[in-house]
């Protein structure tokens, strides 16, 4: 899944996107680079980014949306909003990713009124403003596969064709609680739906890495990345569509081989 952000603060890309012509042809590029799914957002969701309202969300996204659709991938929108949500899907967006989770009933409506699969994110708070101060659990990795099989099975009783679960890494999470969500990950995948990665340039890759600028987190991101994978995610959220489909392509057919030799013994 490729991140078109069209935010003028996003972390690591805001500012880069805002104009149509230069949004399209980046999601052209991520395509070409080997994406099966762009993400479009139009509200930066850092800790302490300023709020967007409908309108502008709006303005930002949906002309956007209408050029992409004619792109030969799957596109996303990223966005809390039932407003912003219910325009996109009207206009045929294939997937909706709402990092609070599905708090709101009119999201799973929307999802399933259109018949689309949802990205359910786990957050601790449904305001980014304040969700680092809601970091706080005494099992990070049980807490939130609660959150997620509730908001699955909910969203799958109201009829949402499929979900998509993702622990929202950075989300009201400390490096520490993080790192249990990814080495543990496949517990969330034990729950039988697809698993979503979004560790893409973090801050605690920062951290853990010692590069300070957002866009140079490359390296510790394929590794995040590909330690997820191994434990069963199926969809990585990536700045970066190139080097995660060379280090994929090396991953894999290591694991590929693996498995044969497993499967002679
Ligand atoms: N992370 C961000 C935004 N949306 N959606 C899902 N499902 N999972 C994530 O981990 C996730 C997400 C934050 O990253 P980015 O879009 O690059 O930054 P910003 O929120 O500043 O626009």
């Amino acid at each position: 899944m490729g991140v078109l952000n069209l935010t003028p603060d996003s972390f690591s890309d805001g500012g880069r996107y805002q104009k149509p012509e230069a949004a399209l042809e980046r999601a052209r590029q991520m395509v070409v680079e080997g994406a099966d799914l762009i993400d479009v957002g139009g509200e930066s969701t850092r800790p302490g980014a300023a709020p967007v309202s409908v309108e502008e969300e709006k303005r930002r996204v949906l002309p956007v949306l209408e050029a992409l659709l004619s792109l030969e991938v799957p596109i996303s929108i990223d966005t809390r909003k039932p407003e912003v949500a219910a325009e996109a899907l009207a206009l045929g967006v294939h997937l909706l990713n709402d990092v609070s989770g599905l708090r709101d009933e009119r999201m799973v409506a929307l999802a399933a009124h259109y018949g689309v699969p949802a990205v359910i994110m786990h957050m601790p708070h449904p305001d980014p403003a304040t969700m680092q101060q809601h970091a706080c659990y005494a099992d990070v990795v049980g807490e939130v596969r609660a959150f997620l099989q509730t908001q699955a099975h909910k969203a799958l009783m109201a009829g949402v064709p499929q979900v998509v679960l993702d622990p929202g890494i950075g989300f009201g999470k400390t490096l520490e609680h993080n790192l249990q969500i990814i080495a543990h990950l496949d517990r969330l995948v034990a729950l039988g739906h697809a698993v979503l990665l979004g560790a893409s340039r973090k801050r605690f890759i920062g951290t853990l890495s010692g590069v300070e600028q957002a866009e140079g987190r490359i390296m510790g991101t394929l590794a995040a990345h590909l330690f997820g994978v191994s434990q069963g995610a199926c969809i990585l959220r990536v700045h970066d569509v190139r080097a995660h489909r060379e280090a994929l392509a090396v991953w894999s057919a290591i694991e590929a081989h693996q498995h044969r030799l497993s499967g002679e013994a």
